[in-house]
Order: structure tokens, then sequence, then C-alpha cells
């Protein structure tokens, strides 16, 4: 019998986000990979997904989750990852920023700054934090830049300032590039331009650049997380490089629970 199971505690769910996320396909393939069987992956939102972890984690109930760093949740909550011995998550991630083509001859501006954008996860963390805490992104992002100006003027030091120009910037509503996105857009502001932000679903947001109809994301995740995505479109955009290091996936569940292992999710 399974009673008392891992499984059982768990109601055989683990507890995903939007269904175009990279790791919604990873943890497909854990499924497999694992032969978790009996499992299901539960389509949400990030929004729903740490709802889902902040109601389990009060009644320190069995709960895992879709996970990933840089992240608020490991910072208000003891949580784990769980070891992914057969490697089906990947090792580090970086994310990169990807640019439109034709965006260095149309906004040059934008390009450089976009090309030198470059910060750390505590930079992350700290708009992050403030968003949970209920500010708004706007002015979390607006406070951090404000703050952060030595870093920003890395960025934007020696480059032309414009009169309005229109800029979109494309992004999928998961809190680490719900922060990243909102930053950059303000020190695009800052230098002139009228940016536009464009929340949509994650092969949405890859088309959006694409095709032009949006100038440029800094929320890809690579070589592993979007490598589809990537590989759809590379001749269809410029790669401008990593703008944080040390990302990550997996499957992550409270301290409190008494495994170590995807495998053990079999228990
Ligand atoms: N994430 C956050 C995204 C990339 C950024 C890990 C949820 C994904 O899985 O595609």
């Amino acid at each position: 019998s399974k009673d008392g199971s891992i499984g059982d505690q768990l109601s055989y769910t683990i507890t995903g986000i939007d269904a175009g996320a990279g790791i919604m396909a990873a943890t497909e393939e854990a499924i497999e990979e694992y032969g978790l069987e009996g499992y299901t992956l539960q389509t949400s939102s990030s929004a729903a997904m740490t709802a889902a972890l902040a109601a389990a984690y009060e009644k320190e109930e069995a709960i895992v989750v879709t996970g990933w760093t840089p992240h608020w949740k490991f910072a208000k909550y003891d949580l784990k990852y769980l070891e992914d011995p057969k490697g089906v998550f990947g090792a580090s991630e970086s994310i990169h920023t990807i640019a439109r083509i034709g965006l260095d001859a149309d906004h040059p501006s934008a390009y450089e700054v976009l090309d030198n954008f470059y910060w750390d996860q505590a930079d992350m963390g700290e708009i992050m934090v403030a968003v949970n805490e209920g500010a708004d992104p706007v002015d979390a992002a607006a406070d951090w830049v404000a703050n952060n100006q030595d870093k920003v003027s890395q960025w934007t030091d020696g480059v032309a300032h414009v009169d309005g120009d229109k800029l979109t910037l494309t992004f999928v509503a998961w809190d680490s590039e719900i922060a990243s996105t909102h930053m950059i857009g303000k020190v695009l502001e800052d230098i002139g331009y009228d940016v536009e932000l464009v929340s949509l679903e994650a092969a949405g947001m890859w088309t959006a650049v694409a095709t032009g109809s949006a100038d440029a994301l800094v929320a890809a995740w690579l070589p592993g997380t979007h490598a589809v995505y990537y590989e759809d479109y590379k001749e269809d955009f410029i790669d401008l490089g990593v703008n944080l290091e040390g990302a990550g996936i997996g499957l992550v569940v409270p301290a409190y629970m008494d495994i170590t292992s995807i495998e053990d999710l079999n228990n």
C-alpha cells in the first residue's frame, strides 16, 4: 500500500507555473526520467505557485514546486532543491539579453545599454523581495535604480540621450523577470525612451522579439531552460549575452520534508 507515502502526502501533484515556462518541459521530462508514476504536473502561474507554497508551508504540509534561483522564496522560507542525479534540470544557467534584429541601427543608445546590462543575484533579489512585500514593481525598480547609480552608470556612461523614442520590452510575469524588466525599463526611461513593458506567455515573448514586434527581452534562460525557443528563432535575433549568472531551476520542497532527491518522490 502507498498509504502515507510521499506521493500520497503530495496527492501525486507537482505544483507548476505557466505552461510555456522551460521549467515545465523540464519537469515533464523529470517525471518520465525518474518514473514518477501517477504524478501530475499542475499548470498554474508563478503567483499561484507561490501562494500554494505559502499555504502549505504555514501548515507544514508536503508540497513540491517547480522552483528557480534567483527567487525571493528562498529568503522567505526554509527550502531545498531536490537532488537531480540524472541532471534533467541541467547545471547552472545564465540569463541573457536578446534584441531584435535592427535594434542597433534603429535605437543605438538602447542597444548599447542593453548590451552593457549586467548585474548579480543580490541586485535582482532586492527588487524581488520589495515586490513580494507589496511594492509596485515600478516603484521597487525605481528605488533600486536610484540607490545603485554606481552600477547603472556603468551601463549608461557615454550613451547619448534620446527624446521620447518608443521602445518595447517584453517579458513573462515570473518574479525574477518582473524585477529585471522593470529595472532596465526604468534605466532606459531615464535616458529618454518612452518604454512600454509587454507581458506575454513565454512563446509569445520570444516570437515578439524574433518578429520585431518587441525590441528586446532580458529574460532568456540559457543554455537549458529556453533552449527550444532559442533554437527555433536563433537566426532571428541578436544575443547580447549574459546579464546575470548562477541562475538555476529544479524541484523545490520545504526543508521540513524528509526527502533529498527527486528519486525519493517515488517513496
Ligand atoms: N523560470 C523563470 C522561467 C525562466 C525564468 C525559471 C520560471 C522558465 O522556466 O522558463
